[in-house]
């Protein structure tokens, strides 16, 4: 059963939807992808959100993105626009955030297809284990890689670190004694 679908306004986003695939692939969550035109093709839109059983879409479109919008006004489930930049930029962005009230898209940012997709695992997740799972593994791996380029910064600096070692459980603790004290002052 597929989970997600894509749609993309046209072929051209297709650097966007592999993010969004690539993303997929990872958390094992089954998808399916369509070009379809809200503009160029509605009838063709209307089927394929019709016709679908994914749980969440994720409509990538650029320039008046129409797309996103027309995807939501067929279904009642959760729609993510992808706006892909351009020569403008925000004539997308704000085809996608402004949706007029009752008919709300979820808008990632310019070309953020991965965002989309980690998006639609996090819905899929409230209902899934296996995927939660996955996303905390992808949210350590994130931590992990922060740390990693910090330390081959300052080795490649050569000189120390900013980390100095403070220990959050004993600020939490001064916190609290100030708070304490204050309460005995009837502060
Ligand atoms: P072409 O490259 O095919 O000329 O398309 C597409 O998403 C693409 O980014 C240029 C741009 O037009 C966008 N497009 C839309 C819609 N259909 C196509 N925004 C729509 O229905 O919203």
């Amino acid at each position: 059963m597929t989970k997600v679908s894509i749609i993309m306004g046209s072929k051209s986003d297709m650097p966007v939807a592999e993010k969004a695939m690539a993303i997929l692939k990872k958390f094992g969550i089954p998808f399916d992808i369509a070009v379809a035109s809200a503009h160029r093709t509605p009838h063709r839109v209307e089927e394929l959100v019709m016709g679908s059983d994914s749980d969440v879409f994720i409509a990538i479109a650029g320039l008046s993105a129409a797309l996103p919008g027309v995807v939501a006004s067929f279904t009642v489930k959760p729609v993510i626009g992808v706006p892909v930049s351009g020569a403008v930029n925000m004539d997308a962005l704000l085809s996608v955030v402004q949706m007029p009230p009752g008919i709300p898209v979820a808008a990632v940012g310019l070309d953020r297809g991965d965002n989309a997709a980690v998006l639609a695992a996090e819905i899929i997740a409230v209902t899934d284990a296996s995927v939660a799972a996955k996303l905390k593994d992808y949210r350590k791996e994130q931590a992990d890689k922060v740390i990693a380029d910090s330390e081959k910064v300052v080795a490649d600096a050569g000189c120390r670190g900013v980390h100095r070692g403070y220990d959050r459980g004993a600020q939490a603790e001064d916190h609290r004694e100030g708070h304490h004290s204050l309460l005995r002052r009837g502060g």
